[in-house]
């Protein structure tokens, strides 16, 4: 019997592409609904260390597209943690699929895990990113609490910063834009 995953997901795959817009270059790779699908799924894609820069993977709760103007990240924003370039070779592939399994894996715990949308990774020339992407949560104490939460599940050490930033930059009262940083 196959195992089945609390939530159903989608992968999608961004190839960085000058000639068509950003929307066209997202190209939806396939669902994930048991754990042996995960595994299919990371199996047969290219591990990170043989994409080109501009690339992004892209894993999404079903019903939630992996974008801005999708009604489920309208509002929101991502926690976003930055990694070496240098070390893209031996930790980005293991923080990628650690990212991964928490989320099929429902490793937030119910409670914070509603408020997920997907997981992001970007293959960048300035600096390779993870991102976790949230519905609108006003609380900031919660969208903090999910980036502690994701810290410790990824053992980021405590001085390594992670950032906040909403889709829609939002600005205080006076005009500084509004950015959590654990
Ligand atoms: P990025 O890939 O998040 O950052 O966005 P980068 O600067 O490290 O490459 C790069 C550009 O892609 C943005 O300025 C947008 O033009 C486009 N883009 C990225 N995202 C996530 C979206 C999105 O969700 N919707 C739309 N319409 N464009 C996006």
């Amino acid at each position: 019997d196959k195992l089945l995953l609390k939530n159903a997901w989608g992968t999608y795959f961004y190839k960085a592409d000058k000639q068509r817009d950003w929307k066209q270059n997202v190209i939806y790779i396939t669902s994930i609904n048991y754990v042996e699908d995960f595994w299919s799924f990371y199996t047969h894609t290219y591990g990170l260390r043989d994409l080109s820069n501009g690339s992004d993977y892209m894993l999404f709760k079903s019903g939630c597209l992996p974008m801005w103007e999708d009604v489920s990240s309208r509002g929101g924003g991502k926690w976003v943690i930055t990694i070496d370039p240098k070390r893209r070779k031996h930790d980005l592939d293991s923080y990628w699929l650690h990212l991964m399994l928490l989320l099929i894996g429902d490793l937030f715990g119910t409670d914070l895990s509603i408020y997920i949308n997907g997981a992001v990774v970007s293959l960048r020339v300035k600096g390779d990113r993870l991102a976790l992407w949230l519905k609108k949560i006003d609380d900031l104490n919660l969208i903090k609490t999910i980036g502690i939460k994701l810290k410790d599940l990824l053992n980021i050490s405590s001085n390594n910063q992670i950032i906040y930033e909403y889709h829609e930059p939002k600005f205080d009262e006076y005009n500084n834009e509004i950015r959590l940083i654990i």
